[in-house]
């Protein structure tokens, strides 16, 4: 891989923050925490400012026309839901009374929605069920219950595994060709709903999916990127950790550590031992992770992006920590080698095929679940290099922009939700006191919505 003018200096420099004349990682003050917490609570209150002017009760705000977008026919109102918890969290009072309100007087699904079950699951299911857990209204409850009920029928296939959309009003459900994230990561929000209502029906389900996914696994034990709900068939044998599998991974080890059910944890070990013989591939710059065929392990392809960089986190959160900060490494390199991550590039040419950045959480969120793991300053050093670029390239007079193309900085007129729910929750808890999450309590959805662990387990 070759540097490119340029980049070299930005490397030294991007070195610098972390280590000193010695090599050792330089202190992070108290003083620069309590900084960085302030900067990242502005950037939620500028960005919620921005939604709230131009966007108000549609799903997300388009930064650079400054107007509303709704994902379908009716709002499903999915800034304020995903940004609910993370303003609690920041201690933003003024802007989740805000979100709330809106929340609770504009939410319904009483509409023809066509949805993707994943999406609404992972960002709607699991934001009003934290927002229950934390606010305690029972309103919040009935919502996620009424939301559950509607997504329900795409479970009843031959395999158990869902179709992958499904109408609100018809309860028509449509594609069948799914795949092990979207499959997988329904496992927290719909076992949760069971432990609330006292309805095992939601866990049943969910479980029986994602163990579908596992129970297809190849004699390597890995999985691919596509299969067919109806037939059991794979469709895509293409087997990475990246986008159309990365969070059923993550599913399966938080799902033993939300409801203690052994067989999560047993998947998760095996697919985990076979991660880290066929997918790992080891480089100067880190440990990246390969595309690879699911039956041979032979390498596909060396792309590696944005999504990708959520398994360092997942490797230190489940105990293996030396890998995890391997993988840092690469993450690290990725996104100061181009000045911003790109969200896929081919480490082995060195050539970046997807040049945007969508505002994405997953290599900040790898930093704090290592700066947990490790107590390191070299998370804290890395957040801070992300979360600056972010305000200096993101930031536009109204909200933050995604980025167009990270060679020239041009922005792209999106600010997805998780944005709100992910990329400024980690930043923010990177340089919180620890007490602001505990581990032994909660756990995080993908979207970073947490769930309080439950002393009754399943
Ligand atoms: C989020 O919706 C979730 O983190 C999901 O698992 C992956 N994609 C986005 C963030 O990049």
């Amino acid at each position: 891989m070759k540097l490119r003018h340029g980049i070299v200096i930005f490397c030294l420099l991007a070195y610098n923050y972390t280590a000193n004349a010695q090599g050792r990682v330089a202190k992070f003050t108290d003083e620069m925490k309590a900084d960085l917490c302030e900067k990242v609570k502005a950037a939620a209150q500028h960005a919620w400012k921005g939604y709230k002017q131009y966007a108000w009760g549609s799903d997300d705000l388009k930064p650079l026309t400054k107007t509303a977008k709704n994902w379908y026919n009716s709002s499903m109102l999915m800034t304020p839901v995903d940004a609910f918890d993370t303003f609690i969290m920041l201690g933003l009072t003024e802007e989740a009374k805000e979100a709330r309100e809106l929340i609770l007087t504009q939410l319904n699904f009483n509409n023809e929605n066509n949805v993707q079950v994943f999406e609404v699951t992972i960002r709607i299911l699991a934001g009003l069920i934290t927002a229950y857990e934390m606010d305690g209204d029972p309103k919040f409850l009935a919502l996620a219950k009424e939301l559950g009920d509607k997504m329900m029928p795409v479970f009843a296939t031959p395999t158990g595994m869902p179709y992958r959309y499904v109408n609100f009003k018809t309860g028509r459900i449509s594609d069948s060709v799914n795949n092990p994230a979207e499959i997988g990561s329904l496992m927290l929000e719909f076992g949760k709903l069971s432990q609330l209502t006292g309805d095992t029906k939601y866990y049943n389900a969910a479980k029986k999916a994602i163990m579908a996914v596992y129970k297809r696994r190849s004699k390597i034990n890995l999985v691919g990127e596509k299969i067919n709900v109806r037939t059991g068939k794979w469709v895509s044998k293409e087997t990475h950790i990246s986008g159309y599998i990365d969070s059923y991974y993550e599913y399966l080890y938080k799902s033993w550590v939300l409801f203690g059910d052994k067989d999560f944890k047993n998947a998760f070990d095996v697919h985990q031992a076979a991660i880290k013989k066929y997918l790992i591939d080891k480089t100067e710059y880190g440990w990246f992770l390969r595309h690879a065929n699911m039956n041979t392990g032979k390498q596909t392809n060396t792309t590696y992006g944005a999504l990708d960089a959520f398994y360092a986190g997942l490797c230190a959160y489940s105990g293996d920590v030396e890998t995890a900060k391997e993988i840092q490494k690469a993450n690290m390199h990725m996104w100061v080698h181009f000045g911003m991550e790109p969200e896929e590039f081919n480490y082995k040419t060195d050539s970046v095929t997807a040049p945007y950045y969508l505002l994405r959480p997953e290599n900040i969120e790898s930093c704090f679940y290592l700066s947990r793991a490790t107590d390191h300053y070299e998370y804290l050093w890395m957040t801070k290099v992300m979360i600056e670029n972010i305000l200096e390239h993101c930031k536009t007079p109204e909200a933050f922009a995604a980025i167009k193309n990270i060679k020239t900085m041009e922005q792209y007129n999106s600010m997805e939700s998780f944005f709100f729910a992910e990329t400024l929750k980690y930043a923010w808890l990177v340089f919180a006191p620890n007490t602001a999450f505990d581990f032994s309590k909660m756990v995080f959805n993908t979207e970073a919505h947490p769930f309080k662990i439950e002393s009754n387990k399943k």
